[in-house]
């Protein structure tokens, strides 16, 4: 079994999108562990996204992920990080498929409607940073 860490991004929420990328999840056959809006500080979208502090797009990424509410969800089941990542489809919502959540709810590479880990450690790190141990049972 394995956790991973999805976000629906402002963009999606605002647009009210959120059911849509919930409902599918569970089609998915991934179990939802727990989940939770936030709307994060600048410091608190820092933290989460650190490992591009030093990309040119850092900067928007995060007035982006700051300008509204956003869903944080923990998923888990076999194969999680890449079931999930498959169903979000490319960083890039332009050229994400017609069936891939990026492709249908996402507009361009910043506004792209759901975040997903991309590894083991970093679901680690990034399931950590947004739930308390006792909400992950
Ligand atoms: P992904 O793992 O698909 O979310 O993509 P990355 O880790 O490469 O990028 C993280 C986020 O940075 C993306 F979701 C959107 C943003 N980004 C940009 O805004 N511009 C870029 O050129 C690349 C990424």
């Amino acid at each position: 079994m394995e956790r991973t860490l999805g976000l629906i991004k402002p963009d999606a929420v605002a647009a009210g999108n959120a059911g849509q990328v919930i409902a599918a999840i569970q089609e998915s056959g991934l179990r939802i562990v727990n989940m939770k809006m936030l709307h994060w500080s600048t410091a608190q979208a820092e933290g989460f996204y650190a490992v591009h502090r030093e990309r040119p797009f850092f900067k928007d990424l995060v007035a982006f992920m700051t300008s509204g509410p956003i869903v944080a969800i923990v998923m888990e089941g076999e194969g999680a990080i890449k079931r999930w990542r498959d169903l979000m489809g490319p960083t890039d919502s332009t050229k994400a498929g017609p069936e891939t959540l990026r492709g249908r709810f996402g507009t361009n590479i910043e506004r792209n409607a759901v975040h997903g880990s991309d590894a083991p450690e970093t679901a680690a790190f990034e399931i950590g940073y947004c739930f308390a141990g006792m909400e992950l049972q």
